[in-house]
């Protein structure tokens, strides 16, 4: 194949991924998936992977992978629907890369350059997970996990921690990064909430002991700020506790920013549970009060998504993980989850659906015989 055919026929693969339409799945009534994945590494520019000048590259092989696009934070921009992805190249290091779609679920095209995010402190080994917050100060703010290596304990290759990096912006474009949050333990899944509460920025927090182990930190927590420019948790509660032989048993942590609904904060969020294949991340709802965002009102049992067919298989298997939902005007949402730690799907659904599932499916019992009551309870109501 000459340089032009090869280049041509990268040109229309790329095309072909990008243009295909998506189409919706029949699903169980509170959402809908879609048949195909809205981004994949392929989905980058090509002009990030290959340099197309012949001479400089006589074989126009890669010289950039993209490996993957996934957990991505989500924001309506306008009349689009933009994702700020996690995006990892060949080297392992995640970047954020911004993409926009004209429906929100397909023709997701990259903006032209990655976020080049400022660095604080210690440079970042890595950079990921970004949660965005259309806050009542008129900022975006973008939380995200900041990883460094772990100077206690330089001969473990492993040992990292983890902090939450605190950036903030008005076009996506340029970010104003803030100094880390400081903190007693290493934090991951920082959320921060849209509103102020009694004056302060409000966070959603997920204490953990190490860098893997949340440990004795008990599940997702609540903190109030005073600055967000120098931001610190003083003190912390855990609003949504980990439970014993659950989905959240390992671990848990809150997904996006929640979406105010007229009965209540509408959240997401994952749990994770140890098996004999690893950990095994799913999603999960729960709703707080609207006068006491820390009141948890509805929590229905169990996961709301679990990974199914091909969303099993990629980097980290068995994991299903959302930081990113958009809300639109007319009360459709649109749930960015990502599979398998190695790309990203949408799933739709309507404030409505998503607010009838949590108020009107029953909560974990936490044994064997409650779950069958429950069962009993729906068998009886079909009997009536
Ligand atoms: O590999 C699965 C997930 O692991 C981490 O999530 P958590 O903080 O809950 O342990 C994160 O690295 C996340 O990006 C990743 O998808």
């Amino acid at each position: 194949m000459t340089f032009e055919e090869r280049e041509k026929l990268l040109r229309d693969q790329h095309k072909t991924l990008v243009e295909r339409r998506n189409e919706p799945v029949e699903g169980n009534g509170i959402y809908e998936r879609y048949k195909y994945p809205v981004l994949t590494g392929d989905h980058a520019p090509l002009g990030w992977r290959y340099d197309f000048n012949k001479e400089r590259n006589p074989y126009l092989m890669e010289r950039f992978a993209i490996h993957a696009a996934f957990n991505s934070g989500a924001i309506k921009w306008g009349d689009k629907y933009v994702v700020v992805t996690r995006t990892e190249a060949a080297d392992r290091k995640s970047f954020f890369a911004v993409a926009e779609s004209p429906n929100g679920i397909d023709n997701f095209t990259f903006w032209p350059r990655p976020i080049t995010m400022p660095e604080y402190g210690e440079p970042a080994t890595n950079v990921y997970d970004m949660r965005l917050t259309r806050h009542e100060d008129g900022w975006i703010y973008g939380l995200f996990c900041v990883e460094r290596k772990d100077h206690q304990a330089e001969n473990d290759l492993s040992a990292a921690t983890a902090a939450c990096g605190i950036a903030r912006t008005k076009d996506l474009v340029d970010w104003e990064r803030l100094p880390d949050l400081k903190c007693k333990e290493q934090q991951r899944n920082v959320v921060l909430h849209p509103e102020f509460v009694d004056g302060k920025y409000a966070l959603y927090t997920r204490p953990q002991d190490s860098f893997i182990e949340t440990g004795s930190g008990g599940g997702i927590g609540w903190a109030l700020v005073e600055d967000i420019t120098n931001a610190e948790v003083k003190e912390q509660k855990i609003i949504n506790p980990r439970h014993y032989h659950t989905i959240t048993e390992a671990k848990n942590g809150e997904g996006p920013q929640p979406i105010k609904t007229d009965k209540g904060w509408l959240h997401l969020a994952h749990g994770v549970r140890y098996c004999a294949s690893g950990l095994r991340y799913v999603l999960y709802m729960y709703m707080t009060a609207l006068e006491d965002p820390t009141k948890v009102i509805a929590q229905p049992a169990g996961y709301f998504m679990v990974p199914e067919g091909g969303e099993y298989i990629g980097d980290v298997l068995n994991v299903l993980f959302s930081n990113g939902w958009i809300a639109d005007e007319d009360g459709k949402v649109f749930i960015y989850y990502a599979s398998s730690d190695t790309r990203l799907h949408v799933a739709t659904s309507t404030i409505d659906r998503l607010v009838d599932y949590c108020m009107n499916t029953l909560p974990d019992g936490y044994t064997t015989g409650e779950t069958v009551k429950r069962l009993n309870r729906l068998i009886d109501l079909n009997e009536i």
